[in-house]
């Protein structure tokens, strides 16, 4: 018998869950301003979370999913790519969104049902939020592909969770970014649960990122609650991305401390025990832990940053509870260039129809 393919599968973590070095950091994480920055976006991400749960707790917000505990994959991704890469982000990636320009009064916006939230007025070209479960790894190939027929020097960033690797449309899309080539970095958060399946129940795979290894490119695993290794990963995958060396997936292993949805309730199939366990993974207290034994990160700046990421969060609250909703006709705006003559007509209608309530009102 010949051995036709061995593959091994790295791991990567630089900071423990106490927050401790463990092997020495890449160069970008030892500069304090870098590593600021990337603690209070994943601040300013929690904050925006525990706002937005509030929100729909209120019944001022649609379903929302929180990316508790996962805060480190968004902002790591996010501040590893450059300005013209493109994010095809699912719905966990808040963090990733606001250093790529999205503001938080948009994503309130979105969840809201506003279809204007996805109208980013920066980060133009980035995709909206996919809520569809892998159905954008498709098109994260395509727009791979437009660069490479462009000879753009740019990549896509395509961002999904564990559950979505088991469906036909990622391993199409692994397969094509493997058989030409294409920029594109897959992003897998492993959060452990699909809804209520657990990542065991999942696949039978040992690991989620030698997926790609069938699709004939390199995988590799990172500690999705260590942001330092997800940026680095994240960032050398793009390098050579956009080097022309083709496709790589990142499965970044983190845990989903929330409910999956506000529509969710998890304690129906797991148990608080074994969720408590987690958060002495926080990334956010393991950075923290890491600013202050080797920058002198200081009371006094740590509660600015708690003040002023929850005063961002609380004006662009303001700011999108004061947006006056659409017309309802507005349903019928943004799937077509132009509409088709049956929903033209459907939209006339609804725009006759609310003209007639507001006469009758008046009248
Ligand atoms: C095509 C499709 N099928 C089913 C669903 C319902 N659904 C929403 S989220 C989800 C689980 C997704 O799990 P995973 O990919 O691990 O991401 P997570 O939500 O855990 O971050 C499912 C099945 C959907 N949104 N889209």
């Amino acid at each position: 018998m010949t051995a036709v393919a061995s593959f091994e599968i790295e791991y990567r973590r630089y900071l423990d869950p106490a927050g401790r070095p463990e092997r020495p950091l890449p160069a970008f994480a030892r500069d304090r301003d870098a590593l600021v920055s990337l603690y209070r976006a994943m601040v300013l991400t929690r904050a925006f979370d525990a706002k937005a749960i509030a929100l729909q707790r209120t019944g001022r917000l649609g379903t929302y999913p929180s990316c508790l505990g996962q805060e480190a994959v968004a902002v790591g991704l996010g501040a590893a790519m450059a300005a013209d890469d493109v994010l095809l982000p699912y719905a966990r990636e808040q963090g990733a969104q606001f250093l790529r320009g999205v503001t938080p009064t948009e994503l309130f916006l979105y969840w809201g049902g506003d279809e204007r939230g996805s109208d980013f007025g920066r980060a133009r070209e980035d995709f909206p939020i996919c809520v569809p479960v892998a159905s954008h790894a498709p098109h994260a190939v395509g727009v791979a592909l437009a660069f490479q027929l462009r000879n753009e020097r740019r990549a896509a960033v395509c961002v999904a969770g564990d559950g979505a690797t088991s469906k036909g449309d990622y391993y199409e899309a692994l397969n094509v970014a493997g058989a030409w080539r294409l920029p594109v970095v897959f992003v897998v958060t492993n959060n452990q649960w699909a809804i209520s399946l657990p990542r065991s129940a999942q696949t039978a795979a040992a690991t989620l990122a030698q997926k790609a290894i069938a699709a004939g490119f390199a995988g590799e695993q990172v500690d999705g609650n260590d942001v330092v290794a997800v940026r680095d990963a994240v960032h050398r995958a793009l390098s050579h991305a956009r080097d022309g060396a083709g496709p790589h997936l990142i499965e970044a292993i983190t845990y989903r401390l929330s409910d999956h949805t506000t529509a969710d309730n998890a304690s129906r199939y797991r148990d608080d025990e074994s969720v408590g366990g987690h958060w002495r993974e926080d990334p956010i207290a393991r950075l923290r832990v890491h600013l202050t034994a080797a920058h002198g990160w200081s009371k006094d700046e740590e509660e600015a940053t708690l003040a002023s990421c929850a005063a961002e969060v609380d004006r662009a609250a303001e700011e999108y509870l004061a947006t006056p909703p659409q017309p309802p006709e507005a349903v019928f705006d943004y799937m077509y260039e132009r509409l088709p003559a049956d929903l033209a007509e459907q939209r006339a209608a609804a725009a006759e129809a609310r003209a007639a309530a507001a006469r009758s009102d008046d009248g």
